[in-house]
């Protein structure tokens, strides 16, 4: 089973997947209220771009693409990169240079895409692969590709097929704004509308701000973008459900992120901006938290960010010694 078995919803046949979808939804054993947590690094590449690029590649085949193209801050190349490769496209991946989480870069080199690490941000990053696909006939998989948006909508069915209905209120990290703009769809198609609470981080929160931000700076590396292409679908989203768009401080993210491991569940920082909001500006009702990206995609950042490593001579006295203490 995948999220294909929402096909008859879909604009396309299942040419290229990986099996992506039907992520947990998993109760949180620690969290106030009545909180679940959706746990999207079960996909297949570790975060929710599965959903659409598994659409987005098969539209692409469809149409006779021979190359797929992205700009990402790291996980939509992951999984471009794997469904091109899946679906046998070539594929080419603009990341900004340096600030892309090691797991990340690791999935596009080993998938066998085009890695270019652009000396510049996400944002110059998309407005240049929007350049050249108008030029060039490159299949361009950013969520401006309206079979991303498609794909990914299948998560607020999950969400409301899980629980058994529609949550009160779903709490979501916005960086380009396609994920927000999905579930808004996919909740409209279900006849279901909670309120949808977007977080942004402080340093990278245009939509908060109500205007691009030029030098986006956040640990969370994933939501480093200054000025989302679903902007106004965003906005839309937030004001049609009745909900919010706020912002949450890197130290805020990096608080809920450990909150999140210390009861089992390894989130990548930008998805722990959800719980980091929540826990902020609190919800109404059962309340349902996307955890966009697996914990794993960035080692170095959880490696900062936890209790050092112990170190021993090899006795049992020491080994004890350490071990008891
Ligand atoms: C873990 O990979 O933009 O608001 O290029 O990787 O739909 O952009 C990633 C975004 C949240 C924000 N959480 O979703 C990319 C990219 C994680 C992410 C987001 C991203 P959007």
């Amino acid at each position: 089973m995948s999220l294909w078995k929402y096909a008859d919803r879909l604009p396309v046949e299942p040419l290229v997947t990986l099996e992506e979808g039907e992520t947990p939804l998993i109760r949180s054993a620690k969290l106030p209220g009545d909180t679940w947590l959706k746990f999207e690094g079960a996909n297949p590449t570790g975060s929710f771009k599965d959903r659409g690029m598994t659409v987005a590649v098969s539209a692409a085949m469809a149409e006779g693409a021979e190359a797929v193209i992205c700009a990402s801050t790291g996980n939509t190349a992951a999984s471009a990169a794997a469904y091109a490769a899946r679906a046998g496209l070539r594929c080419a991946v603009i990341v900004p240079d340096g600030k892309i989480a090691t797991g990340k870069l690791a999935q596009a080199l080993m998938h066998g895409a085009d890695v270019i690490a652009l000396r510049g941000n996400f944002d110059q990053a998309l407005a240049l692969v929007r350049e050249l696909t108008d030029r060039h006939p490159i299949a361009l998989v950013n969520s401006l590709n309206e079979f991303r948006i498609e794909g990914q909508k299948t998560a607020a069915f999950e969400v409301c097929d899980q629980l058994g209905g529609a949550p009160d209120t779903l709490c979501i990290p916005v960086g380009n704004a396609g994920n927000i703009t999905a579930y808004w769809r996919g909740f409209q198609e279900y006849n279901a509308s909670p309120h949808l609470h977007g977080y942004q981080a402080e340093g990278a929160a245009p939509l908060v701000k109500g205007e691009p931000v030029e030098n986006p700076e956040t640990v969370a590396s994933a939501i480093r973008i200054g000025n989302p292409a679903r902007w106004e679908e965003a906005m839309n989203a937030v004001t049609a459900s009745r909900g919010e768009i706020r912002a949450v401080s890197d130290a805020e993210i990096l608080d809920a992120y450990r909150r999140l491991a210390a009861e089992g569940i390894f989130c990548e920082p930008a998805s722990a901006a959800s719980v980091a909001g929540m826990l902020k500006y609190g919800s109404e009702g059962t309340t349902v938290c996307v955890l966009t990206g697996h914990g794993l995609k960035d080692p170095t950042t959880a490696i900062a960010n936890a209790q050092p490593v112990v170190p021993c001579e090899p006795s049992l006295e020491a080994l004890e010694k350490v071990v008891l203490r």
